[in-house]
C-alpha cells in the first residue's frame, strides 16, 4: 500500500497544486489506515473526557459560510457557530428585526459574505481575550465580536474599498485593527468607486488601507481615515511587534500594473513588494490635517448593549491620506514574486514573507530596515513612494523550504512554522538560523496554520493546527461536496506529531486560539430582566397584550416555563404586518425559548433569559395558524404554543 508521503507530493507535477498526485495516491488511500500519519499516542494527547473542558478555544472563520466556528482545543469539538455576516435560521440572527441592521451596507442588506481572517484583542503584545475581529472579503466590512456572549457587536462597512481580504490586523495594543483591500479600484475626487473604462487602471485605480480606531473600553471601532496607494492589489497584512509595533507590514502583488513602475530598474522585475507603514506617523499626518476628507457613503451597525438592537448609522464622509504627501510614511521593500502572507516573529524583529511562487522564504530584519531608510538606501521610488533594496533589508533565506509557501506562525522556543500549499506540509525552520529543522505532510494542500498565540509576542508551544482546503479521503464519502479539514499536530517536541482530524464548515482560511480561562471567566450566563431596556420588552406577564397600529400588529409576549402569553391572538387581518416581540422572562443560565409560526417567510427566534426578540410575520392565508417554542425547555415545553386567527381583510 503507497502512502502519500511528502516525497510523493513533493515530485515532479507538484506545481499542479498536488492534485495530480493527491488523485495518484487516493485509491490507495481510500482503503488505507485512516490514521495515516497518526502518533501512536495521539489519542491520549487529544482525549477530552466527559464532563472535562477542552484547554483552548479556537475560533476558524467559516470562509463561504461568513460565520466564524468556535471549536475546543485539543479535542475538535465544535462548541458554536458565531453568525456575522450570515444569516443563521438556528438563532434567528439576520431573520430577527434587533439583528437585521447588522447586515446593512450600502449595497443593501447584504446577508452574506467570505469571512478570511479571525484576529484577536491584544494588550500589550499578548491576546486578552476580550473582542475578535473578522473581515468580509466581498462586501467590504470588519467586524467585531465580543467573547463575553459569543455574539457580533459590531460591524463596520470600509469605502473606497473592494475585496477587503488584506484584513483586520490589530496593532499591539489594539489602537488600531487595519484593513486593506485586494482589488485596486478608481476613487472619485469625491469619493466612492467611480464608473470609468476598466483601461484607466495605471491613472485612476487605487488601493485602501483604512486604519480603524478601536475604543479602549468598549471597543467600539471608527475609521479614523484611509492611505489611498496607487495601483496595488494588497493581499495580506500583520502588525510589528515590540520594537517594530509602530509599524504594519503590507504584501501586495500584480504590482506590474502600477502606472509608474516602468521607473524601476529591470533586474527588479520579478519581484513584488512588501510595504512597510509607520501606522503612528500616518496618524500624526491625520492629526496634523494633512488628510482629506471626502464624501463617503458607508454604514456602521452596532448592537445596542442596553436594547440588544442593532443600531445601523450611515456615514458620509472619511479621512484620506496619500503617501505621496507623507514622507517618511511608507517604504515598499522587494519580495518574490506574488507574495502571500507576512508574518512577524515574537521579538518583533524577523518578518518572514511567503511567495507562492518563490523557492525561498526571504526574512527581512526590521533593525536593517531602519538603518536603510536613515541611509536612505534606495534609488527608485513607485508614486513617491521609495523603494528599499532588497539586500539591505533582508536578514537570510530559509533555502529549499518547501513548495508554494503561504503563511509562517511561531512558537516559544525560537522556531517558524511555514504551510506549504503545493508540496502539502508544514515546515519547522529556526528563525535565528533559518535552517529547516522538520516537516510533516498535512492532508491535503494546507492554507494558513495557527499557533495559540503564535502571532503575537506571547506564543503557545503547544500545538499547532493546519488548516486544509482538500479534504479528499480523510472522511467518509458524502457525495461531491466535501467538508474541509483541520489538523491538529503537535510542537512541544523536536519533531511534530500529528494528532488529530476534524472536519470544519465553510472553509476556514485562517484561525486564532486562546486559553479557555482567559475567556471563561467573562463569558456571560444570562441578561438581567431589570437591566432590559428593548423598547417592545414586556417584563411582567400581566402586562402581555396585542396592540394595533394602523395595519402594524404588536404581539408582546412573555416566554416562561412553559406557557406564552398572549397564546390566542385573534383579530390579525390579510395585509397586516405582525411582529411578536417576545421576551424570554427566564433569570437562570442556558434555558432559551424558542418562537416559530407556521408559513413565516423569516427564521424562528431564539430569545436568551432576560431578553427581547421580534419576529415579524406578514399572514399571506388566512385560517388559524399555530406558533410554538422550539427550544426544548423543559416537560411541558410541547404545551408551549398557541394559535393566531387570521381573517380577511
Ligand atoms: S488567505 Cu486563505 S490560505 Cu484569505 Cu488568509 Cu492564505
Ligand atoms: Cu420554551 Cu420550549
Amino acid at each position: 500500500m503507497k502512502k502519500l508521503t511528502t516525497s510523493v507530493l513533493t515530485g515532479a507535477g507538484c506545481l499542479l497544486l498536488g492534485t495530480l498526485a493527491l488523485t495518484n495516491c487516493q485509491k490507495s488511500a481510500l482503503s488505507n489506515d485512516s490514521a495515516i500519519g497518526a502518533d501512536g499516542d495521539a489519542a491520549k494527547k487529544v482525549y477530552v473526557a466527559p464532563g472535562k473542558h477542552d484547554e483552548y478555544y479556537a475560533y476558524l472563520s467559516g470562509g463561504f459560510n461568513g460565520q466564524v466556528d468556535v471549536y475546543g482545543l485539543p479535542s475538535g469539538r465544535l462548541l458554536k457557530v458565531i453568525p456575522v455576516f450570515s444569516q443563521n435560521p438556528e438563532n434567528g440572527y439576520g431573520y430577527n428585526e434587533e439583528t437585521k441592521p447588522m447586515l446593512q451596507t450600502s449595497f443593501g442588506q447584504i446577508p452574506w459574505d467570505d469571512l478570511h481572517h479571525p484576529k484577536l484583542s491584544r494588550t500589550d503584545g499578548k491576546p486578552d481575550g476580550r473582542w475578535l475581529f473578522v473581515n468580509g472579503n466581498n462586501t467590504p466590512r470588519i467586524a467585531r465580536l465580543d467573547l463575553t456572549t459569543f455574539e457580533t457587536a459590531e460591524i463596520i462597512e470600509i469605502p473606497n474599498s473592494a475585496g477587503q481580504h488584506c484584513s483586520p490586523y490589530p496593532t499591539d495594543n489594539t489602537e488600531y485593527v487595519v484593513a486593506g483591500t485586494r482589488f485596486a479600484v478608481p476613487i472619485a475626487d469625491n469619493g466612492g468607486i467611480e464608473d470609468v473604462p476598466l483601461d484607466t487602471y495605471k491613472d485612476k485605480f487605487r488601493a485602501s488601507l483604512s486604519f480603524i480606531k478601536v475604543d479602549k473600553n468598549t471597543g467600539h471601532m471608527d475609521i479614523d481615515f484611509q492611505i489611498l496607494v496607487p495601483g496595488f492589489d494588497f493581499d495580506l497584512a500583520n502588525g510589528g511587534k515590540g520594537p517594530s509595533a509602530d509599524w504594519m507590514f503590507f504584501t501586495s502583488y500584480n504590482t506590474e500594473k502600477a502606472g509608474t513602475l516602468k521607473e524601476m530598474g529591470a533586474s527588479q522585475n520579478d519581484k513584488d513588494y512588501l510595504a512597510a507603514i509607520n501606522w503612528k506617523k500616518a496618524a500624526e499626518y491625520a492629526r496634523q490635517g494633512k488628510a482629506r476628507e471626502i464624501p463617503a457613503n458607508y454604514y456602521h451597525n452596532m448592537m445596542d448593549e442596553k436594547t440588544h438592537t442593532a443600531v445601523s448609522t450611515q456615514k458620509k464622509t472619511v479621512r484620506v491620506l496619500l503617501p505621496e504627501d507623507c514622507p517618511g510614511m511608507m517604504y515598499l521593500i522587494p519580495v518574490p514574486k506574488s507574495p502571500h502572507g507576512v508574518d512577524v516573529d515574537p521579538t518583533g524583529e524577523n518578518i518572514v514573507v511567503s511567495g507562492k511562487l518563490a523557492a525561498v522564504i526571504p526574512v527581512h530584519s526590521y533593525s536593517k530596515m531602519i538603518k536603510a531608510i536613515e541611509n536612505k538606501s534606495y534609488d527608485n521610488t513607485i508614486s513617491g513612494i521609495p523603494v528599499l533594496k532588497y539586500e539591505s533589508v533582508l536578514a537570510g533565506e530559509v533555502q529549499k523550504p518547501g513548495l508554494g509557501p503561504l503563511h509562517t506562525e511561531f512558537d516559544n522556543k525560537g522556531n517558524a512554522y511555514t504551510s506549504m500549499f503545493v508540496s502539502s506540509e508544514v515546515v519547522k525552520w529556526n528563525v535565528k538560523s533559518r535552517e529547516v529543522l522538520d516537516r510533516i505532510p498535512v492532508y491535503y494542500s494546507i492554507g494558513h496554520l495557527m499557533i495559540p498565540g503564535g502571532d503575537t509576542q506571547n506564543p503557545d508551544g503547544k500545538y499547532l493546527l493546519a488548516m486544509n482546503k482538500i479534504t479528499k479521503d480523510r472522511y467518509l464519502p458524502t457525495g461531491p461536496e466535501l467538508a474541509q479539514t483541520a489538523q491538529l499536530i503537535d510542537i512541544s517536541g523536536d519533531k511534530m506529531k500529528m494528532l488529530l482530524d476534524f472536519p470544519t464548515f465553510g472553509e476556514p482560511h485562517y484561525a486564532q486560539a486562546i486559553k479557555a480561562d482567559m475567556v471563561a471567566k467573562n463569558s456571560k450566563k444570562f441578561y438581567r430582566l431589570d437591566e432590559n431596556k428593548h423598547p417592545h420588552a414586556t417584563i411582567k406577564e400581566a402586562d402581555a397584550r396585542v396592540e394595533r397600529k394602523g395595519n402594524q400588529v404588536h404581539v408582546y409576549m412573555t416566554a416562561i416555563r412553559s406557557h406564552l402569553a398572549p397564546d390566542n391572538i385573534e383579530g390579525i387581518h390579510l395585509g397586516d404586518e405582525v411582529y411578536f416581540h417576545v421576551t424570554n422572562l427566564e433569570q437562570d443560565w442556558d434555558v432559551p425559548h424558542g418562537f416559530a409560526v407556521m408559513g413565516n417567510q423569516n427564521a424562528e427566534l431564539l430569545v436568551m433569559p432576560g431578553q427581547t426578540r421580534t419576529l415579524k410575520w406578514v399572514p399571506t392565508k388566512t385560517g388559524v395558524t399555530p406558533f410554538y417554542c422550539t427550544d426544548f425547555c423543559s416537560a411541558l415545553h410541547q404545551e408551549m404554543q398557541g394559535y393566531a386567527r387570521v381573517s380577511p381583510k
